[in-house]
C-alpha cells in the first residue's frame, strides 16, 4: 500500500476537521494557541505535501524553495494575501482559497458594524458601564441615519454584492460602488447598485465600506486624501485587510471629528492594535471576526479540508486560486 501523503494543520481547527483529514492523510496539527514563525513552519513542513493554512500563514519563495515537498496550500480564508501566487505557480504548488461559504455571514458582520458604527452603540456602552449616564436628553449619542442614507462599497466582490442588497432591500439605501471592474447592468439593477468613479464615492456616500481585496498595489488606498473627500457626518467601516486604510490619517481625521466614526475588523499588523487607535472614542474595533459563526468557520474549515483531499487523492482541485498548476507533474 502506498504510504499516506503527510499534511500540516498550521493553526488549531475544529476536531471534526481533524478527523476528515485523519482518514486520507497523516496529520500534524498545531496545538491551540500557537502562532509558528516563518522559521518554525518550514520546519514543521518538512516532508509534508499539504498544509490546510489561516490567513495568516506566509507562503512565499522562501518558504517554498525550503519545502520541495509541498504540493498544495489550502486557506481556510476567501483573502489570500498571504500567498505569494507566482511563486507558488512557478514551483508547481497549488493555492485553494475559502469562497461562497462566508459571503453572507460577512456580509451580515459588515452591516452590524456599520449599525454599531453609524448609531454608536460601543461608544454609548462604554459610557453607560463607565457609569457616566446621569440623565436623558434629546441629543445624547445621536447618531447617523443608515435608513434611507447612500451607502458607498469599495470593491464589489460576493461580499460587496450582499451588503448591498442588505442596504437597497433591507434599509431603502441609495447604493453607490466603485470596483476594479464594473458589474453588468442587470446585475447593477438587481442588487440596486449604481457605478461611480472613486472620487464621488467618498464624497457621495454617508456610510463608507471596504470590501476589496488587498494586494500590493491597494495598501494604504484609503488615506488623508480620500478621508478629506469624505462628509463630515460620514463613517467608514473596514472589513477586508487593515493594509487598505492609512491608519494614522484615520486616527488624525476621528479625532478631529473631520469624519464622524469609524469600524474596523481588520489592522495593519494585527493583531497588534496601533495604540492610537484605542484613544479616540469614535472608533468601533472588533478583532477579525466577520466571518465568524461557528457554522460559518466550520464550512470554511472543511472546504480547505476538502481542497487537500481532492487534490492529494485524486487530483482535483475545488476552489483553486492558480488551476494552471493541476495536473502539472
Ligand atoms: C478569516 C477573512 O476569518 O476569509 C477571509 O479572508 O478575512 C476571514 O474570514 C480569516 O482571514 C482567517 O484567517
Amino acid at each position: 500500500m502506498p504510504a499516506r501523503p503527510s499534511i500540516l494543520i498550521a493553526r488549531t481547527v475544529f476536531p471534526e476537521v481533524v478527523d476528515k483529514l485523519r482518514q486520507h492523510f497523516d496529520v500534524e496539527t498545531t496545538p491551540a494557541g500557537t502562532v509558528w514563525s516563518a522559521q518554525q513552519l518550514v520546519q514543521r513542513l518538512q516532508g509534508k505535501e499539504g498544509v490546510l493554512t489561516t490567513g495568516s500563514e506566509r507562503i512565499d519563495a522562501a518558504l517554498l524553495a525550503a519545502c520541495p515537498q509541498l504540493k498544495i496550500a489550502a486557506n481556510l480564508a476567501v483573502g489570500f494575501n498571504n500567498f505569494d501566487l507566482d511563486a507558488m505557480t512557478a514551483a508547481g504548488v497549488l493555492g485553494t482559497n475559502a469562497p461562497d461559504v462566508l459571503t453572507e455571514t460577512t456580509a451580515d458582520f459588515g452591516f452590524a458594524l456599520l449599525m454599531a458604527t453609524a448609531r454608536r452603540i460601543t461608544e454609548s456602552e462604554h459610557y453607560l458601564r463607565a457609569g457616566h449616564w446621569k440623565e436623558w436628553s434629546l441629543d445624547l449619542f445621536a447618531g447617523a441615519e443608515v435608513h434611507g442614507s447612500t451607502l458607498g462599497i469599495l470593491g464589489m466582490g460576493r461580499i460587496g454584492q450582499a451588503i448591498a442588497r442588505r442596504g437597497a432591500l433591507g434599509f431603502g439605501m441609495k447604493v453607490i460602488y466603485h470596483n476594479r471592474s464594473r458589474l453588468p447592468e442587470d446585475k447593477e439593477a438587481a442588487i440596486g447598485a449604481r457605478y461611480v468613479d472613486r472620487d464621488t464615492l467618498f464624497a457621495e456616500a454617508d456610510h463608507v465600506v471596504l470590501v476589496l481585496p488587498y494586494t500590493p498595489a491597494v495598501h494604504h488606498t484609503v488615506g488623508a486624501a480620500e478621508i478629506a473627500r469624505m462628509k463630515p457626518t460620514a463613517t467608514l467601516v473596514n472589513i477586508a485587510r487593515g493594509g487598505i486604510v492609512d491608519e494614522e490619517a484615520l486616527v488624525a481625521a476621528l479625532r478631529e471629528r473631520r469624519i464622524a466614526a469609524a469600524g474596523l475588523d481588520v489592522f495593519e499588523g494585527e493583531p497588534r492594535i496601533n495604540p492610537a487607535l484605542l484613544t479616540v472614542p469614535n472608533v468601533v474595533l472588533t478583532p477579525h471576526i466577520a466571518s465568524a459563526t461557528l457554522p460559518t468557520r466550520m464550512a470554511m474549515a472543511m472546504l480547505a479540508a476538502d481542497n487537500l483531499i481532492a487534490y492529494l487523492t485524486e487530483g482535483r482541485a475545488l476552489t483553486p486560486l492558480n488551476p494552471e498548476v493541476v495536473g502539472r507533474a
